[in-house]
């Protein structure tokens, strides 16, 4: 299975999910035109459109974004051009003094195979006060998932595996890999 990703972060995720499913993993390691699009399956279906002319089929990508309640869903679909640009303090920034926190993480995986299909997963938390830990990448230091009190880059690589919006899509797409090869 390929995924292209400019970003190291998800593919180690996805290597150590794929992997303990007996599914190996090849990097193919190049940023593509990403669409400002309304949601983030639109932006991996068009992303995915136009990676089919470029790479072999059966490959796959993934648009994630982070959402905050508070903020109407702000960085959302902006999060890549946020995390570059403000980063995580400039959320911490933003969010000074609001009570209401919320904010929930969106993966979409789209694979091309002979065509397309989306999976998403989602993972609701909190945006924390401060930034803490050094796991993981982009916003992990600043999401809380629900029912617990570290943020994603607290974790190891396996918990954040075991509750991460990225991880559920995955799941469904496992399924999905599992019925095809029947
Ligand atoms: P691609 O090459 O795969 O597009 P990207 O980093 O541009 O890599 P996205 O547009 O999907 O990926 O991600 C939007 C932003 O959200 C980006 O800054 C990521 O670092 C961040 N992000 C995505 N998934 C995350 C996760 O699980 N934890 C923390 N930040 C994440």
């Amino acid at each position: 299975m390929k995924v292209v990703t400019s970003n190291l972060g998800k593919y180690a995720e996805y290597k150590e999910i794929l992997e303990r499913a007996g599914i190996r993993l090849e990097l193919i390691h190049m940023s593509y035109p990403e669409e400002q699009l309304e949601s983030i399956e639109e932006v991996a279906e068009h992303s995915a459109y136009y990676l089919k002319g470029v790479v072999e089929t059966d490959f796959f990508i993934d648009d994630s974004g982070l959402f905050i309640d508070s903020l109407g869903g702000f960085p959302g679909v902006y999060s890549s051009y946020v995390n570059k640009t403000i980063g995580n303090s400039g959320i911490i920034d933003l969010m000074k003094g609001k009570r209401d926190r919320r904010a929930e993480f969106r993966t979409c995986i789209a694979y091309y195979d002979v065509t397309l299909h989306l999976f998403t997963g989602k993972t609701r938390g909190s945006i924390s006060e401060e930034s803490k830990g050094k796991n993981g990448f982009g916003f992990d230091p600043i999401f809380v998932p629900d029912g617990l009190t570290a943020t994603y880059a607290e974790m190891t690589l396996e918990e954040k595996d075991s509750i991460s919006h990225r991880s559920k899509a995955t799941v469904a797409f496992l399924e999905f890999l599992k019925k095809k090869a029947i």
